[in-house]
């Protein structure tokens, strides 16, 4: 009996999708360049389903029903494109390949359009949750075309991750919509955690609090609206204790790394205009982090009075929830932006209420708000911006103040919170008409004549300004 998919890169993530597949009753055919991970694999978890272990590739391509679909999970860049190289010559008419990596979502157009001229076909397809989701069920995007996505439906609309009798997995679009849907996913993460960590700055910092007391404040803001498991995770996070009885926090060093998912969403914002400022920040927030040598030889030069740490008053914590809170509005409202035009300008067709719908399990990013989401895009989704929807413009309105406060409190602290900052300039820049732009014009025109139009008349102007001061109308 053949296989019904095939999982190729049975490193952590291919190993645990092939395990989710066969525990869902699917024959899995498996390879990895060195067979060492697949016999590891089938010596432990063998029993857990049908798995076909093949060590050569034209064996475990042999080993799948036609038309056959392959999952590929390797490193993403070049190790994509080789193994892609390796399967064509193995390959029928119509089998479609499957990458399950991180790919950048251009490379994924590219593979697309070159397999499909090879009469193959590809998928991209994101997958979200970790190596747990991967096993108990992720969340996936994938994109491709939509006749190869009705063959592989029946298999990853199972292995997925289900909520509300839902699977967290839908077509998304074609081409390298699936991976670019992904990449703002995890942009969305990192704003996400930024914001987790200027929260925890502030009341570690601000206010004294030890690891354990902002744990419990993390644990019971789970019980909210802010309920996710990112800050479920937080709360387990400060919560731990290391073999020296201390908590594990306090000893791991403050350098953040960064696999590139987070900087291509800010480098795709940037081409196509979007102010995606919370990422954007996470981003750069993670690259002053890692300087740690600079920043430790700064700090003798620059020197910063301590905080005089007081206890915070029930006000003062729920002044930080609210703050973060709305923030998360704001890195939602521009990651949904960035969808919404990457979908017009590049023809995609996305369904904001289905990426909310799938993004509610499996994912890293799975929160209670995405329902809101989804309900906001669902029915319609009349307004330009997220934060123009009933329920969240109620909440940004309801948190104005406390937000103010609390980015105020960390300026005056010498603080760094720049995704809570950067998310209230963001605000107070959207909701004024009239902003500061009119001036920028003026100097443009002065120093490029690179013209500005007028309030009260239509067409483009220049002013002759260092010549006779006139002005002349460039265009209607
Ligand atoms: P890695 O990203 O660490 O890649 C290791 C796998 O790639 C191994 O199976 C390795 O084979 C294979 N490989 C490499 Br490297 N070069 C190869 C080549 N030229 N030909 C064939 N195979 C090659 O694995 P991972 O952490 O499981 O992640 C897989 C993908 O999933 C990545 O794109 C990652 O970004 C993405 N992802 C990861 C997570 C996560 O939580 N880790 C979450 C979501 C997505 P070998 O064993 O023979 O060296």
């Amino acid at each position: 009996e053949l296989a019904d998919i095939g999982v190729l890169g049975l490193a952590v993530m291919g190993a645990n999708l092939a395990r989710n597949a066969a525990r869902k009753g699917f024959g899995v055919a498996v390879f990895n360049r060195h067979g060492a991970r697949t016999d590891e694999l089938i010596s432990q978890y063998g029993s857990e389903g049908r798995f076909h272990p093949a060590k050569e590739i034209a064996d475990f391509v042999a080993a799948i029903a036609r038309p056959r679909p392959i999952i590929i999970m390797v490193k993403a860049g070049k190790p994509v494109d080789e193994v892609i190289e390796e399967l064509i010559p193995h390959l029928d008419e119509g089998d479609i390949i499957i990458d399950g990596g991180n790919s950048l979502f251009t490379d994924t157009n590219r593979r697309f359009h070159y397999l499909t001229e090879k009469k193959l076909r590809f998928i991209g397809m994101g997958v979200s949750g970790g190596e747990e989701g991967a096993l108990e069920g992720p969340s996936m995007m994938p994109g491709g075309t939509l006749e190869a996505y009705s063959r592989i439906e029946p298999i990853v609309t199972k292995m997925a991750a289900q909520v509300d009798g839902e699977p967290c997995c839908t077509y998304i679009g074609t081409e390298g919509s699936g991976h670019f849907v992904k990449m703002v996913h995890n942009g969305i993460e990192y704003a996400d955690m930024q914001l987790i960590t200027e929260a925890y700055d502030l009341f570690k910092t601000v206010y004294g609090l030890d690891a354990k007391t902002i744990s419990d404040i993390f644990a019971e803001w789970n019980k909210g609206e802010l309920n996710s498991y990112l800050i479920e995770i937080t709360a387990a996070v400060l919560a731990k204790v290391d073999s020296t009885g201390k908590p594990l926090v306090d000893s791991i060093v403050d350098e953040a790394e960064q696999k590139g998912t987070g900087r291509w969403t800010a480098q795709s914002a940037l081409d196509l205009g979007i102010p995606l400022t919370s990422i954007t920040e996470a981003v750069f927030a993670r690259a002053l982090s890692a300087r740690r040598a600079g920043r430790a030889e700064a700090e003798k030069l620059l020197p910063h009075a301590p905080v005089a740490a007081r206890k915070p008053s029930p006000a003062d914590i729920e002044a930080i929830r609210q703050a973060l809170f709305a923030s998360k509005i704001i890195a939602y409202a521009q990651g949904f932006e960035q969808l919404s035009v990457a979908s017009a300008q590049f023809g995609w067709k996305l369904k904001l209420d289905e990426l909310a719908t799938i993004w509610r399990g499996g994912c890293i990013i799975r929160a209670r708000f995405l329902n809101r989401i989804r309900e906001a895009y669902k029915a319609g989704g009349g307004a330009s911006n997220l934060v123009l929807e009933d329920y969240f413009r109620d909440a940004v309105l309801k948190a104005e103040p406390a937000w103010r406060e609390v980015v105020g409190l960390a300026v005056a602290s010498g603080i760094p919170v720049p995704a809570f900052s950067s998310s209230l300039a963001y605000y107070d820049g959207l909701r004024r008409a009239r902003g500061p732009a009119n001036l920028l014009q003026g100097l443009r025109d002065y120093f490029g004549a690179h013209t500005y139009a007028r309030l009260d008349k239509p067409g483009k102007f220049h002013t002759r300004w260092a010549q006779d001061g006139e002005e002349v109308q460039v265009s209607s």
